[in-house]
């Protein structure tokens, strides 16, 4: 019996989410409240989401709750390439994508969460420039390919809640990191690509 832990417009629930549908895994969903993680904290010992139980066992970090079911259940269908040296291009993109293209929205709204006056915008400018740069590195792995790597895999799965905003936000939505995102990705008639690859990902099952 497998549980995930989430809350409501969540980035990395999002990743295990499409990781779920993909693979077909029924799963139980409990939601806890963004500004209380009690129960987060007793079941896992930290207090993010998401968090997976899989019969007992506990799971923390999205990407390494991805690579857990890619191992766990390997008669599903498959997140991760088959051949050695694709697969490692994939983890080698997904480490890249979690310690080097989270860095600016991530340091952005430390800045952004200082006292006005006391942010330094020069530095929200030179972060938002390399957001904005990225989306160029994304267009052009989509050249001649439906997804990032080719074949759908945890690639994809890895950077499209993030990279979702450029195009898709809920109206409601009140989280500074997602307006972070929103607002430093701005895809112009340069990102043809990028754009159908958005409406694609978006049309996938969750769990
Ligand atoms: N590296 C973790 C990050 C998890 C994370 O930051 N989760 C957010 C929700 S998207 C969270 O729980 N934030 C609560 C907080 O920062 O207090 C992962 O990939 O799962």
């Amino acid at each position: 019996m497998l549980t995930l832990y989430r809350v409501k417009l969540s980035t990395n629930v999002e990743r295990v989410s499409l990781a779920l549908a993909h693979k077909g895994l029924k799963t139980e969903s409990i939601t806890v409240p963004y500004e209380d993680r009690t129960d987060i904290v007793k079941l896992s010992g930290q207090d993010l989401v998401p968090v997976l139980v899989d019969d007992g066992k506990v799971v923390t970090d999205s990407m390494e709750i991805v690579g857990y079911l890619e191992a766990r259940f390997p008669g599903t269908p498959p997140l991760y390439p088959k051949d050695p040296a694709r697969r490692a291009e994939c983890l080698v993109f997904i480490e890249w994508f979690n310690r080097v293209w989270k860095r600016p929205p991530n340091d952005m709204e430390s800045e952004l969460s200082k006292p006005e006056g006391q942010r330094d915008m020069r530095r929200v400018e030179r972060l938002g420039r390399a957001m904005q740069g990225y989306l160029d590195w994304f267009e052009q792995m989509l050249s001649g390919r439906e997804y990032l790597l080719g074949e759908f895999s945890a690639a994809d799965i890895a950077a499209f809640p993030f990279l979702k905003y450029a195009t898709v936000h809920d109206a409601d939505d009140p989280y500074l990191f997602h307006k972070i995102l929103r607002d430093y990705q701005k895809p112009g008639t340069t990102h043809p690509r990028l754009v159908s690859w958005i409406a694609r990902m978006d049309k996938r099952p969750r769990a």
